[in-house]
C-alpha cells in the first residue's frame, strides 16, 4: 500500500466509531503541524496518526487472541492489561493485511500507547499528539502542547512523566515499557550536558 492520506482517512473513517475518528482526525492535524514545525514529514506524520487507533475498538478479547495468534505479546502485563495492545495489533494488520510497508509508519503506530526505549522522532510525534490532541482536556494539557512545540524529546518526556503520574494516581499498573521509555528518554536528554546522573 502506498501511503496514501485520503486511503488512510477512509479506512479509518469505515473502521471507527465517530468519536474515535474525531480524536484520529485531532491526532493526524496536531501531528502533521508539529511535523512541520520540528522540521519531520508531516504526510508520515499525518497517516501514522490516522491509523494510530485503528484496532481500538476491537473487543479485547479479539485483541488478546490476535495479538496471541500474531506473537505480540511480550510481557505478562501485556496480557493483565490488554488494553495496551491495540498500537501493535494494528501495526500488525496494517502490514500484513493492508501491505503498509512504511517501517516509521508502522512502529509510531505500534508504540504509540506505552513508547519504547529508543524511540524515533515519529514515535515521539504519536506518542505525544495522542495524549495532547486538541479534545484532550486536563489541567496541564497546554503545558505539554507548548512543551512539544518547543523541544520534541523533552516535550514527550513531560508526556510520559504525565502518564505515569496519572497512572499511579489512579492505582494502575505500570507497565514496564512506560517506564523504560521515560528512563531512556531522561538518559538521552542528558547525555551532553554534563550531569552527573547521566
Ligand atoms: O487509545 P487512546 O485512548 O487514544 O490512547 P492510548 O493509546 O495512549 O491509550 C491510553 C490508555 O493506555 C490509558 O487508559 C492509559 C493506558 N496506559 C498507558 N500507559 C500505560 C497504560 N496502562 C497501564 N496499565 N500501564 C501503562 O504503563
Ligand atoms: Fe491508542
Ligand atoms: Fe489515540
Amino acid at each position: 500500500m502506498i501511503l496514501q492520506v485520503e486511503v488512510l482517512r477512509d479506512l479509518a473513517a469505515r473502521v471507527l466509531s465517530e468519536e474515535r475518528f474525531r480524536h484520529t482526525l485531532g491526532v493526524a492535524d496536531w501531528a502533521e503541524q508539529l511535523a512541520g514545525h520540528h522540521g519531520l514529514d508531516p504526510v508520515r506524520a499525518r497517516c501514522a496518526g490516522l491509523v494510530h487507533d485503528l484496532a481500538k475498538e476491537v473487543s479485547l478479547n479479539n485483541q488478546l487472541r490476535y495479538a496471541r495468534r500474531w506473537n505480540l505479546l511480550h510481557y505478562p502485563e501485556d496480557e493483565q492489561s490488554p488494553y495496551v495492545l491495540h498500537g501493535p495489533v494494528a501495526a500488525y494488520w496494517l502490514e500484513h493485511y493492508y501491505g503498509l510497508d512504511d517501517a516509521e509508519v508502522l512502529a509510531a503506530v505500534e508504540n504509540h500507547t506505552l513508547g519504547r526505549p529508543g524511540m524515533g522522532p515519529l514515535e515521539m510525534l504519536i506518542y505525544s499528539a495522542d495524549l495532547t490532541e486538541r479534545d484532550r482536556d486536563f489541567p496541564k494539557v497546554d503545558i505539554l502542547r507548548q512543551s512539544l512545540y518547543d523541544n520534541l524529546e523533552k516535550g514527550t518526556l513531560a508526556c510520559v512523566e504525565h502518564t505515569l503520574i496519572y497512572l499511579r494516581e489512579s492505582k494502575r499498573p505500570i507497565h514496564p515499557l512506560t517506564q523504560l521509555t521515560f528512563d531512556d528518554l531522561q538518559r538521552r536528554l542528558n547525555i551532553g550536558t554534563g550531569s552527573k546522573n547521566s
